[in-house]
């Protein structure tokens, strides 16, 4: 035995010790990623690092999440597509290709017929970077990234109230301390499981926790009181709260004084709706609602966090805002305990949409459209204003207008459209008529088989910058390993394809803490403003909350003490009908059940990287339908059998699952599955019409057993 052991610990003849941040949610946890050199192989182990965020916690994601870093299907040179294959390129002959194509496509088609489609999956070097690209390399002024399909409505909601958009308006070290918690739409337990012991302690220490969310998950079991609402009725559930909060006298009528707008109207709009009328729209009791209102009322000190469920609706920046109405009308911000928090999705969810992605942002989150910011933002790029395009459209809007014939070209970086667009059948056709799509991926995603050519970059492992998590946490992940073949980095594949059309005086970096030296600038005086932030301070000081404006400032916990950031310093509150404005799709005859979507613990959004870690697709490897089993019968389904599910759009198959807790006019589907089984085939493209984010929480849809079609 001794002598096995011997040999054992022979083999192993080197460590290595990397490191890194997950690459997956934004709660952004550090870790080390092990390994050990044995004879023939190398072997790995993940293992939590102590942080101020995560305090070295890990879920199942990060300890795998090396699985598809060093999976062999990575993608290892720029690949080009001939006949219908792909075959392999030089990187010259890449750049040489995109140069020809891009020329071609804005001589024939215009300087705005090439748009760029960005992500939040990419550090903030490299997402600013991409801005400055689509402006000042390409001059289009269409750009926009994925996170309009995940942060849009609540970003636009909390500028709207507040005048600005972080994430958490307070430090997650506040949420133990706090006595009442709203938790709507959001299952942090499966998204963002290293944050769940801020809550439990926060059970411990007494609070009352509310969970709003049409099916009961893990992140319901926190719950003392669960609003197992009808999808896509929170604004009119979050009115009947108010209402009761209003009428209990809870509301804080000094506070409302002092520092806000819109009360009185909001009061008189409340005064005209009934409790009955709310019930019946939402499916949630009155006796729920007063209890949840008057819990939410009495209490001292209250926090309310919201996430896709709530968002994603063609009225989920107006769903937003109402419950922001809630925390105003109550008084429960500015102060310890208190505050809003959209739970940020992807790694870098929150930076990503500050530093000039999205269709109308310049970056330091200041506007496109605003005359100030434009000269400020040109004088930092050595450019002239007017030579700064103007504002473009949403994500899906650029899906359109390839549809329509307007753009003609696409430079895809870090997304998976075909997958995680809503009306997918819409998006992969209108993709093929691209005159030219890159696709800048780690894999052939679904998106990139379409592509005219692949451009393979680094991963999580490879890449260094910066990433803002969730708390607005500014966190530097250093670079570990080196990139596997010939990827480049995403910030080296923007420099060089800007050089490759000539623009290289805009575009010196040579590192990622150049660009991000140069974003400081840009960002300075802005809404999100890094100026303080260095990454001689990060390594130093572990991470920083922005704003921070001067190379002292500590950074900020907790925002809006004493004034909101709109110029009068005043929040503003707005009256949110039951109704929506843009009505939603109606359950009928023909398709009579809610379909909502969503997430699973172990795989990550469109599944590209999850589905290649086998650790992580054993886990669940295929999607299902969650149905109540009393629909189940109606509709003759068996548990585990495999089932139709058709919408206006089109049709899926999944198998599916039987759960006793959902709504019964509800079924719920994952997203992270392709092909026959992606469920944004099923989804309509009708936008939030202010901030243009789709309805992926609701659609109208039929189901059927799979047998039924061979009977047929
Ligand atoms: N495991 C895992 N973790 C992830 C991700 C992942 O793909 N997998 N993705 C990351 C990203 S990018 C994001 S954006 C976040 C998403 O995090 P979440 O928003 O928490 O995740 P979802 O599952 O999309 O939706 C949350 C809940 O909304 C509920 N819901 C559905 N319809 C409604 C409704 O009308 N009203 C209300 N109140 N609730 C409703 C669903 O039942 C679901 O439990 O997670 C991040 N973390
Ligand atoms: N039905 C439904 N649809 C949804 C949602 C939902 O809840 N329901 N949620 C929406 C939300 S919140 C989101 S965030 C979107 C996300 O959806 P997508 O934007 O499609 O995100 P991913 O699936 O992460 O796709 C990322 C792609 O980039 C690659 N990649 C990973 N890391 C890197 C990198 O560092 N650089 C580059 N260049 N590539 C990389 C991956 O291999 C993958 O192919 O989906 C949305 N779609
Ligand atoms: S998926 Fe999120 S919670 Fe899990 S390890 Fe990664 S960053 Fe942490
Ligand atoms: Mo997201």
């Amino acid at each position: 035995m001794l002598k096995y052991f011997r040999k054992k610990q022979k083999e192993v003849q080197t460590e290595k010790v990397y490191n890194t941040q997950c690459p997956y949610c934004s709660m952004q946890c550090k870790m080390q990623l092990i390994e050990q050199s044995v004879v023939s192989r190398k072997q790995y182990k993940t293992v939590g690092k102590e942080n101020p965020t995560t305090q070295g916690r890990l879920c199942v994601k990060g300890m795998n999440a090396y699985q598809h870093a060093f999976n062999k299907e990575r993608l290892k040179y720029p690949m080009l597509k001939v006949n219908g294959e792909f075959v392999r390129i030089s990187w010259e002959q890449a750049l040489e290709r995109i140069k020809a194509q891009f020329t071609r496509i804005q001589e024939e088609d215009g300087l705005n017929a090439l748009a760029v489609y960005g992500s939040a999956s990419i550090t903030n070097e490299e997402a600013y970077l991409l801005g400055k690209f689509a402006r000042v390399a390409l001059k289009t002024k269409y750009i926009d990234y994925n996170g309009r399909l995940c942060m849009s409505a609540a970003a636009s909601a909390a500028s709207q109230t507040f005048g600005m958009d972080r994430g958490f308006t307070n430090s997650l070290a506040e949420i133990p301390n706090t006595r009442c918690i709203i938790l709507a739409g959001t299952n942090i337990a499966e998204c963002q499981p290293t944050i769940m012991p801020y809550f439990e302690k926060a059970k411990e220490n007494g609070a009352f926790i509310i969970v709003i969310d049409p099916r009961e998950t893990a992140t319901t079991k926190l719950a003392d009181l669960h609003l197992k609402l009808r999808p896509g009725t929170d604004a009119a559930l979050a009115n009947g709260l108010l209402k009761v909060i209003v009428e209990e006298n809870y509301s804080n009528e000094a506070f409302i004084q002092e520092r806000a707008h819109g009360f009185h109207e909001v009061k008189e709009y409340l005064a005209s709706v009934e409790l009955r009328e709310i019930e019946a729209i939402t499916g949630v009791s009155i006796n729920e609602i007063q209890k949840a209102a008057i819990k939410f009322g009495k209490e001292e000190t209250g926090m309310i966090f919201t996430a896709r469920g709530v968002e994603q609706q063609t009225d989920g920046s107006a769903a937003v805002r109402n419950l922001l109405n809630l925390l105003v009308a109550t008084g429960k911000l500015g102060k310890p305990n208190c505050g809003f928090g959209a739970i940020t999705g992807q790694g870098n969810g929150q930076g990503a949409r500050e530093h000039g992605q999205k269709a109308d942002q310049l970056p330091g989150y200041r506007s496109i459209e605003n005359k100030e910011h434009r000269k400020f933002v040109a004088d930092v790029w050595g450019i002239d204003p007017d030579d700064l395009p103007g504002k473009g459209v949403s994500a899906y809007e650029i899906m359109e207008k390839i549809d329509e014939g307007e753009i003609t070209g696409l430079f895809l970086m870090c997304s998976n459209p075909v997958v995680s667009n809503p009306n997918a059948h819409f998006v992969k056709n209108a993709l093929k008529k691209l005159k030219f799509l890159v696709a800048v991926d780690l894999f052939v995603s679904e998106t990139a088989k379409l592509a005219d050519l692949i451009l393979p970059t680094s991963s999580y492992l490879e890449d260094e910058g910066t990433m803002t998590n969730v708390e607005g946490r500014v966190t530097l992940r250093e670079a570990s390993c080196p990139c596997p073949g010939e990827v480049k980095h995403d910030w080296q594949i923007i420099v060089e394809i800007a050089r490759a059309l000539g623009k290289e005086k805009y575009f010196s970096f040579s590192s990622a803490e150049e660009i991000f030296n140069e974003l400081r600038l840009a960002s300075r005086g802005g809404i999100a403003d890094y100026y303080g932030i260095t990454y001689e301070r990060l390594r130093k000081e572990g991470g920083i909350l922005w704003p921070c404006p001067d190379l002292e400032h500590k950074g900020t916990l907790r925002l809006f003490e004493t004034s909101f950031a709109h110029p009068d310093g005043k929040a503003k509150m707005v009256v949110v009908p039951n109704k929506p404005v843009v009505p939603k799709e109606e359950v009928n005859s023909e398709f009579p059940l809610y379909l909502t979507t969503g997430r699973v613990m172990s795989h990550y959004l469109t599944g590209v990287q999850t589905r290649r870690s086998p650790a992580l697709a054993a886990r669940n490897i295929e999607s299902y339908m969650e149905i109540h089993p009393a629909t189940a019968m109606d509709y003759q389904i068996a548990d585990h059998s495999l089932v139709k599910i058709d919408s206006r759009r089109g049709s899926i198959t999944v198998r599916s699952k039987y759960s006793e807790t959902i709504r019964p006019d509800t079924v719920f589907v994952p997203f992270h599955w392709a092909d026959s089984q992606n469920v944004n085939v099923l989804i309509g493209g009708e936008l939030d019409p202010v901030c243009r984010m789709p309805g992926f929480k609701l659609s109208a849809v039929k189901v059927s057993p799979v047998n039924d079609v061979f009977a047929n």
